[in-house]
């Protein structure tokens, strides 16, 4: 190298070094107590704490619909950065969310959204510790009120707007930006997970604002909203008598999956205690009517009654239409955990479940009375008031062409959410988007046979989504199966494969049937009778 070449290229050196001291200067990030000061548009900052590692008790929840205050747990946590904000996107908004951030060393270079349960109106605490302890940077919000219980949307329109969408898209954009401060560099990927309401949440997102997430994890999505609704109150009332008492005690309601399960646990070809496929479970209840006197093992007329009209679902009564799905076949009554029976969303709330939704979300009239419903003209009514309650848009063409990932899943024996409604979405959406294949580059759907809400169930019910959806969204590795463990009483003792749909795991024939390597994924048969078609969301 002559003198005169080396001088430049050491100068090229000096220069790059130069460059990379600004650049490590401009990556140094924000110190976070400082975080406090930043000034975003409608977000007032509350406060940034550095938490050190250990135990961190959050803020007691507020007080749930069922009455029951929830406690606080302390919870074992990483060294983090605690911000605490509140946005207000409208005058009426009161958005509390928080993000918590690893130090630098810790992030895994990523932001993870998490969502809510219910109406909720609480910070997901134990979700933001599992994104956390992953080693990203978390966020939640309470969707803008305070509690389960719906008189927050009484007089406040845009509080409604807030829980429905506005919330999680609010916290994902000023939590990005906030994450972005605290590094000095925004994060790499970001994913949105959430099950139940986080499902709607999750397919909202999707929808709405499809920049917001590069993967998306939709559970038990509760998305079908208004339907879903007019669907409680319908089950409500066929299960309660004039008095408004509870038709199907607990004990009958088990009684039921019990019959269900003995009929139909073998179409699948395997006798392992759980219906495959309940779209292909005919039992019907009469087979159960009491010959003499009520007793534990038979039900009474009126019990028969309650339960079929819980299967077949709600109607148009005029038109006959499907206006939703029923209650899955297996679903009826497996554990005592809440919202693992009809009891919590069905048998044992003392009015229709969340019939806040007519009294102070669409009528404004806390004394509506829900024997007044019209379930043609008030639905017809709600769907074009309010379609910014549902999250029901079949066209995921802007969500798909950005690069984004959605995995959604659900458990065949839902008592909250029917899966048969999830199903038919699916369905719809890939009837739009061009076939089944063109689908599945970019939105994958698991069924978990026996699996309840959420989780638990007779069915393996546990499995790492969120693994599956970084090796697809990172690696482009899209996942064909998730491997599903069951415990009892804290003891794994099944394994299973959750088969991307359409397939369904079949056990090989040989092996033991509690052990995932046993089986395959394979095509279902065609079903012995038609599976009753369902709507999802007539509008849109
Ligand atoms: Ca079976």
């Amino acid at each position: 190298m002559s003198r005169r070449l080396a001088l430049a290229f050491s100068a090229a050196l000096a220069a790059a070094a130069v460059a990379q001291v600004a650049a490590s200067a401009a990556s140094a990030g924000t110190a976070c107590a400082n975080l406090a000061a930043l000034t975003i548009p409608n977000v007032t900052i509350k406060s940034a704490t550095a938490v050190a590692a250990g135990p961190f008790t959050p803020p007691t929840a507020p007080v749930g619909a069922d009455g029951g205050v929830r406690t606080s747990v302390s919870m074992t946590l990483p060294a983090f950065c605690r911000v605490e904000a509140t946005a207000r996107p409208t005058s009426d908004s009161d958005i509390k969310f928080e993000v918590w951030i690893p130090p630098a060393e810790a992030w895994n270079g990523k932001f993870e959204g998490v969502g809510n349960g219910g109406y909720s109106g609480a910070i997901g605490y134990a979700a933001m510790a599992i994104g956390l302890r992953r080693g990203y940077a978390v966020a939640s919000t309470d969707t803008g009120h305070a509690g389960d219980d719906m008189k927050f949307g009484q007089g406040h329109p845009e509080k409604v707007i807030d829980w429905a969408y506005r919330s999680v898209h609010v916290m994902t954009e000023t939590s990005k930006l906030i994450v972005r401060v605290a590094q000095g560099r925004f994060a790499e990927h970001a994913y949105f997970v959430g099950c139940s309401s986080g499902g709607h949440q999750a397919l909202s997102e999707a929808q709405r604002y499809p920049d917001d997430y590069d993967g998306i994890v939709a559970g038990d999505p509760a998305n079908n909203r208004i339907r879903q609704t007019f669907a409680f109150l319908h089950s409500w009332i066929a299960t309660h008598d004039k008095d408004g008492k509870p038709i199907i005690p607990p004990n009958k309601l088990a009684l039921l999956t019990r019959s269900s399960v003995e009929m139909c646990d073998g179409i699948d070809g395997l006798k392992d205690g759980v219906i495959d496929d309940p779209r292909r479970c005919h039992f019907d209840p009469a087979k159960l009517l009491c010959k003499g006197a009520d007793e534990p093992t038979c039900l009474t007329a009126a019990q028969v009654e309650a339960a079929k009209k819980t299967y077949d679902g709600t109607k148009n009564p005029r038109t006959g239409e499907q206006v939703f799905t029923g209650w899955p076949r297996g679903s009826e009554g497996f554990g005592d955990a809440p919202g693992q029976s009809w009891g919590a969303y069905i048998m044992n709330p003392l009015e229709p479940m969340r019939v806040g939704f007519f009294k102070y979300f669409l009528f404004h009239d806390p004394n509506w009375d829900y024997r007044s419903i019209d379930w043609e003209r008030d639905l017809a009514y709600a769907e074009q008031k309010m379609p910014f309650m549902a999250a029901v848009e079949k066209d995921l063409t802007p969500f798909k062409k950005r690069g984004g990932k959605l995995l959604m899943y659900t458990g065949w024996s839902d008592p909250v959410v029917p899966p048969q409604d999830t199903v038919a979405y699916y369905d719809a959406v890939v009837k739009t988007m061009g076939g089944l294949e063109k689908t599945r580059e970019f939105y994958r759907f698991f069924l978990a046979p026996g699996m309840g809400h959420c989780s638990g169930g007779p069915g393996p019910n546990q499995f790492d989504h969120v693994t599956a959806l970084e090796q697809w969204v990172e690696k482009g590795a899209a996942p064909e199966k998730m491997i599903a463990t069951h415990s009892t009483a804290g003891k794994l003792d099944r394994t299973r494969p959750l088969c991307v749909y359409p397939l369904v795991a079949r056990w090989k024939g040989t092996g033991s049937s509690d052990e995932a390597a046993n089986f395959t994924c394979v095509a279902a048969p065609a079903a012995a009778t038609p599976a009753k078609t369902t709507t999802t969301g007539g509008h849109q």
